[in-house]
């Protein structure tokens, strides 16, 4: 049943000018007994597939169920990089679509997520990185996306803050520069995602465990929740790294291996840095937030954990790869440092469609880099459930690479050493 969205330019007025409260910008429903549709999962992915599901597709007897609190998973724990210079096409036309939905998201879902095409600079230190960097950037104009190879002068115009060529661990040759990747503000994803599916009649239950997902003949009958059984024909695991978990419950094995992946901000600065830029020395990465934080991460703590929490070598290599490119940076006080347990596939690339249990659908394996494909997963999966097979981009994403051989490694264009 839709519900009313009062979030137009008149409401805006009204509630300015006579002190009204808001409404809730979505519900906290006990859960049905039945459903078209569950998603386990209240993350970007998880609400951006009920929203397309209802806004595109019309289906709207849909639950989100979330363990803990929507966008609290890696959605709300990431450092919001966007851009789609991957290598192979089949992962550029997937990233890229998403690209080209967040530029219009705040339009489309009526909600400013400070989507901000600053442009994503990966440096090259050694004259291999420049050559793999023009073969990367050759592939990208093959693909049809934008992307620059720069020389070390035109890197240091663009990012003034780095530090002098004589100071720097890895001297800097060049760089390869995406100008239409960027930022967006994390939580305003998820939120902006999950008020409009609310608007539409979707229900979001939060603090809800699936505990199994249920079958019966090779298809799908359910999920088994903390707050009692749901019916459904048809169930999508959106659930980053307890996806693999709740997928054996069906009796589906996937190639997920969870990491925690760490990040960390400084105090509030003036402006510095206007691009993100990234090292494919040290891993190190570092943006400058609309509040003014240093954003910066690195590599994967490299044995499986669910932890969500930071460890300090791993932070301190962060440290070390940024202060080595940004030494001023060494002045700026930490606000704070956390963790995500990211789903990492094989290959560095996602998981998506159908698989041996009729109505079981993926959306998972994003990895250390799922946040920019937010629109992308939500929109192609939800094609997916409504139409019962995956779109042509979709496609090459399917569980069955892992028996056919078809990888897509994107282990170096990942952003992330893994
Ligand atoms: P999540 O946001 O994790 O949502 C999954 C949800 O499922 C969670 O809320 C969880 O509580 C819920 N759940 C799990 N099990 C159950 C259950 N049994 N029952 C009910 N609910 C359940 N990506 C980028 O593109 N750019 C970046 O710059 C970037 N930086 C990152 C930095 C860090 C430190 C981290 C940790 C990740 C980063 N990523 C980045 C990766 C990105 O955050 C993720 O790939 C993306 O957010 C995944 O979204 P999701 O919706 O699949 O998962
Ligand atoms: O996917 O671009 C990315 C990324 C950067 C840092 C973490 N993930």
């Amino acid at each position: 049943m839709p519900r009313r969205n009062t979030y137009s330019a008149a409401a805006l007025l009204r509630h300015g000018l006579t002190g009204q409260p808001w409404p809730a910008n979505w519900g906290y429903p006990d859960p049905k007994s039945r459903y078209d549709v569950v998603i386990i999962g209240a993350g970007g992915h998880g609400l951006a597939t009920a929203y397309y599901l209802a806004a595109t597709h019309g289906i709207t007897d849909v639950c989100v169920i979330e363990r803990g609190w929507l966008g609290g998973g890696n959605t709300g724990r990431n450092t919001t990089i966007v851009r789609s210079n991957y290598f192979y096409p089949q992962s550029v036309a997937l990233y890229d679509l998403s690209v080209r939905l967040y530029e219009d998201l705040s339009r489309d879902l009526n909600y400013n997520i400070m989507f901000s095409q600053r442009g994503v600079l990966t440096l090259a230190h050694t004259r291999h990185d420049e050559e793999m960097q023009a073969r990367w950037s050759n592939a990208l104009q093959i693909s049809g996306v934008k992307a620059e190879q720069l020389s070390e002068a035109e890197v240091r115009e663009r990012v003034p803050l780095l530090g002098p060529q004589e100071a720097l661990r890895h001297p800097i040759r060049g760089g390869l520069f995406q100008p239409a990747g960027g930022i967006a503000r994390h939580d305003a994803v998820a939120w902006a995602y999950a008020r409009q599916a609310h608007a539409m009649g979707v229900d979001i239950v939060q603090r809800c465990d699936v505990e199994a997902i249920t079958t019966a003949k090779g298809e799908v009958t359910g999920v088994r929740t903390s707050r009692g059984d749901i019916i459904a024909e048809r169930v999508v695991i959106c659930a980053s790294a307890h996806s693999g978990l709740l997928a054996e419950t069906a009796g589906v094995s996937l190639p997920i291996t969870t990491y925690t992946l760490q990040a960390a901000v400084t105090e509030p600065l003036q402006p510095v840095l206007d691009t993100v830029v990234m090292s494919s020395a040290t891993g190190a990465y570092l943006s400058q937030s609309d509040k003014g934080e240093l954003v910066m991460g690195g590599a994967l703590d490299l044995y499986p954990s669910f932890s969500q929490r930071a460890s300090l070598p791993t932070l301190e290599g962060v440290m070390a790869g940024v202060i080595d490119l940004f030494p001023t940076a060494s002045r700026a006080r930490m606000l704070r440092s956390w963790g995500g347990s990211v789903d990492v596939v094989y290959d560095s690339s996602p998981i998506l469609g159908g698989c041996a249990v009729e109505g079981l659908i993926l959306n998972c394996g994003w990895g250390t880099g799922g946040f920019k494909a937010i629109p992308a997963g939500g929109a192609l999966t939800a094609e997916h459930v409504a139409t019962g097979r995956p779109s042509e981009i979709a496609r090459p994403f399917g569980l069955d690479r892992f028996t056919t051989g078809a990888f897509l490694d994107e282990g170096a264009a990942s952003g992330i050493a893994h």
